[in-house]
């Protein structure tokens, strides 16, 4: 099973940030790809719905020290 989310973060600066952000969220358990865009400021998330949920993707981002949201 996959799904697709976008989620807008809100503090990234720099291409570091963007690194530090798909590092969290790929370590996740179910997440199969992920790709992090500075410039619209979003993340889009390839992951198993049976083993992660959004609320998880969001509190990996956050952890990690940037604010995110997902679009429904
Ligand atoms: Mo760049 Mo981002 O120096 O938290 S890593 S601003």
């Amino acid at each position: 099973k996959e799904r697709i989310v976008t989620l807008e973060i809100d503090g990234m600066t720099c291409a570091a940030c963007v690194s530090a952000v798909k590092k969290a969220v790929a370590k996740l358990e179910g997440v199969s790809e992920v790709s992090v865009n500075l410039a619209t400021e979003r993340a889009t998330v390839k992951y198993d719905p049976d083993k992660l949920r959004i609320s998880s993707i969001k509190e990996a981002i956050e952890k990690a020290g940037y604010r995110a949201s997902a679009f429904t």
